[in-house]
């Protein structure tokens, strides 16, 4: 082995295609935070580049996420360093892939654009004309990953053993200790040896430095119980071979994403109105530019009135920031039966028609179905050839019924 140094980084779960909250801006991030740590890695000039899956949210990209992943990990083809990409549970179909030949992560390596990607098999990256970095892959079993990573070691050992450069595995599962389930039991995995167990599916940052495991945790939040790490970011991993073992210096380095706040609130107030006003104020105070912020609304209502809280209504008071999220937890009254925590659409228009306009009950089924196919053609969501057609037949027929259903209240 004439390689006395190696020196490559580690990133994981990118989920690019993720539109999150239905936001243009957040299907940019995700592509935003890959690039990002692209970048990180071409100025760290490794020898290489490993990703432990998750590239895409979903097993059937559409055309523009496959575009931003084509268009970011080709820059490190470019910058000629080459990428190591295994299998995660959101971008590959196991079953589907094995039916018809190929997932999307095979048809990436087979663009020739400098991405290698290894399934359930050791493959070698060579510096300097030599075999010098071995890695094993393991796809996503989810439980069953124990299993199977007991199986490859066993059918590779002679092939594991007999390698004297640097032993990675790349897995996509929950190693024993993380928070959670367990996948893979730390016992299975230091039976290969290892001199790096690079992890993913883990959205979180998380070590063991003991058996050498790394999780950089996803490259953008995907959900809110994520957010108590604020920071996102990849490894940048270097070797030194000191006699006949490896040692290796890992270091974190981060990246920047939007931001992501939380607020809880506890109400003083106790009327509805006061509750709304308070909540304004706060909404209000709280607005941050660009930021995605969670407001959690704490707090005893006591009062008999109906507590109707339109969460719609409340969402878009802030208007620097770029999402709002309300979650409340103030309406002691659901335990007593008389309101529900968080009023579906259906139950807001129901409510908006029955107080507000006072029409009749009988026409509340009616109505609500006029609201809701206004808005998915509004929104274009609506399947249909002739839309505005079909909204002209919705109102007639509503206002057939108006008449003859208030006649027949009287
Ligand atoms: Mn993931």
């Amino acid at each position: 082995m004439k390689r006395k140094s190696i020196h490559f980084c580690h990133l994981t779960d990118s989920h690019l295609g993720n539109r999150q909250y239905g936001l243009l801006e957040r299907f940019d991030d995700f592509a935003r935070a890959l690039s990002y740590s692209i970048n990180s890695c071409i100025n760290l000039r490794p020898d290489f580049v490993i990703m432990t899956g998750d590239l895409f949210e979903n097993a059937k990209p559409q055309a523009p996420e496959l575009r931003q992943a084509v268009k970011i990990l080709g820059k490190l083809q470019e910058a000629e360093i080459p990428l190591i990409i295994s299998q995660g549970n959101h971008d590959v179909s196991y079953s589907r892939a094995r039916r018809y030949g190929g997932d999307i992560l095979e048809f990436l390596a087979d663009l020739d654009i400098g991405i290698q990607y290894i399934q359930d098999e050791i493959a070698y990256i060579e510096l300097d004309d030599e075999k010098t970095v071995q890695i094993l892959a393991v796809n996503y079993y989810g439980k069953r990953t124990d299993k199977i990573l007991q199986q490859l070691i066993r059918q590779n050992s002679s092939e594991l053993e007999a390698f004297k450069g640097l032993k990675l595995l790349m897995i996509h599962a929950f190693v024993e200790g993380m928070p959670g389930a367990t996948d893979v039991k730390l016992r299975t995995i230091k039976r290969g040896n290892f001199d790096y167990i690079a992890v993913g599916h883990l959205h979180e940052r998380w070590e063991n430095k003991t058996h050498h495991i790394y999780c950089p945790g996803s490259t953008e939040h995907t959900s809110v119980s994520e957010w108590k790490q604020p920071e996102r970011g990849l490894y940048d991993v270097r070797n030194v071979r000191i006699d006949d073992h490896w040692v290796s210096e890992v270091e974190y380095v981060p990246i920047s994403t939007r931001e992501k706040i939380e607020y809880t609130h506890k109400f003083r107030s106790t009327s509805v109105t006061e509750i709304r006003e308070e909540a304004e104020a706060i909404l209000l105070k709280n607005d941050k530019t660009d930021a995605i912020v969670r407001f959690v609304f704490q707090g005893d209502y006591k009062g008999k009135e109906h507590p109707f809280i339109n969460l719609e209504y409340f969402k878009h008071i802030p208007k620097k920031a770029l999402h709002t999220i309300i979650v409340p937890k103030f309406l002691e009254v659901e335990k007593k039966g008389i309101a529900k925590k968080i009023l579906t659409k259906r139950e807001a228009y129901e409510g908006l028609i029955t107080r507000n306009y006072e029409l009749p009950s009988k026409l509340t089924d009616d109505y609500i179905s006029l609201i809701e196919d206004s808005i998915r053609i509004i929104e274009g969501n609506a399947k249909i050839s002739h839309q505005e057609t079909l909204l002209d037949k919705r109102y007639s027929q509503f206002a057939k019924n108006l008449i003859v259903k208030s006649s027949e209240e009287g």
